[in-house]
């Protein structure tokens, strides 16, 4: 009974949804990247972050979004790779990015000061505007040097549906060492490519009704058919905190992954719950962790390190 519900999936990405032109070339990318870090002994996590672009026509020039800043994921990949994981970034274009996320808001020029003499000049950093820079550059460096991160871009849904299914595909000879960490924002809407108009929608033809489709739930098989062994987190976002948690234990119960972080969107920042099938860990931070500036995220990839170890060691026997 499974095949036809895989091909339905596979059918469904190949048709409705535009492959990018460099999915093959990313996804031995992320295989070197993978078989690299299996040789060191090293664990992988694929993170997502961002929201999704979804086209309203195909030469595009509205599209629909959604608040994810990104930065979910990117503080977490830094704490991931501090906890000993190598981290493939599958990120929005723009979207927050590890390390660089600090210094988004700050203007570039106001950061440097130009010094110039008779016949040399030289630019340097105004430590008063980037404080930390010195502290975030050397990590970023050793970081480069390890090559423990892989950043991967996407930029609309179909974009992160088929470099998801390559990545998860990629990391499938890693097995239990692998882990999904879904954060990104994914839209469940879409128009399928032989339903959208080519051209600009015109304003002239009235008021715009748009009928959307359901977006096919691709955990359904990363979990079973692409990466079987992992150890595969997904995330729920609501804005009522009341169906929070009936939601996610409903994502575990049809997907029979390993975990569901919850969060409310307005409080994403300091509370979220991570639900597993047999426990709920409800992860706060106080008044005190905020002037610390510690950040949630910490605290959730604490949490996950220390289940994918067991999960591990569960799974080896
Ligand atoms: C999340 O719930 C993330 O925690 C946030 C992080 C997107 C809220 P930011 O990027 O925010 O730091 O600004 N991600 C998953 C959201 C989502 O779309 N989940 C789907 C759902 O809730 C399941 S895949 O149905």
């Amino acid at each position: 009974m499974a095949e036809p519900r895989i091909s339905s999936i596979d059918g469904k990405l190949a048709e409705e949804f535009a492959v990018p032109s460099h999915v093959d070339e990313v996804k031995e990318k992320m295989a070197a990247f993978a078989r690299y870090h299996a040789e060191a002994g090293r664990k992988v996590v694929l993170i997502t972050s961002g929201g999704t672009k979804v086209p309203l026509e195909s030469r595009t020039v509205r599209f629909l979004d959604n608040f994810s800043s990104g930065r979910r994921g990117a503080s977490s990949a830094e704490y991931f790779i501090d906890s000993g994981y190598a981290v493939i970034f599958l990120h929005r274009h723009r979207s927050l990015f590890p390390y660089t996320r600090m210094f988004l808001t700050i203007n570039m020029l106001d950061a440097l000061q130009f010094r110039g003499g008779e016949d040399t000049s030289e630019v340097v950093v105004n430590q008063q505007v980037l404080p930390n820079i010195a502290k975030v550059l050397k990590r970023y460096d050793e970081v480069k040097d390890e090559r423990l991160l892989l950043p991967i871009e996407f930029s609309t849904l179909s974009e992160y549906l088929h470099l998801l299914k390559a990545a998860a595909q990629a990391l499938s000879t890693l097995g239990s060492k692998a882990m999904f960490y879904l954060a990104a924002a994914v839209s469940d809407f879409y128009i399928p490519a032989s339903e959208m108009p080519e051209h600009k929608i015109q304003s002239s033809d009235g008021p715009l009704q748009l009928s959307m489709k359901m977006v096919p739930k691709i955990l359904s098989p990363l979990v079973k058919d692409w990466a079987p062994q992992a150890f595969v987190i997904s995330f729920k976002l609501e804005t009522d905190s009341a169906i929070l948690i009936a939601k996610a234990r409903r994502a575990l119960d049809t997907y029979r992954h390993q975990a569901v972080v919850a969060n409310v969107l307005d409080s994403r920042r300091g509370y979220v719950v991570v639900v597993t099938r047999d426990t709920q860990a409800e992860l706060i931070l106080t008044e005190e962790d905020v002037k610390n500036e510690v950040e949630i995220e910490e605290r959730i990839v604490s949490n996950l390190t220390a289940a994918h170890k067991a999960f591990i060691t569960q799974q080896v026997g």
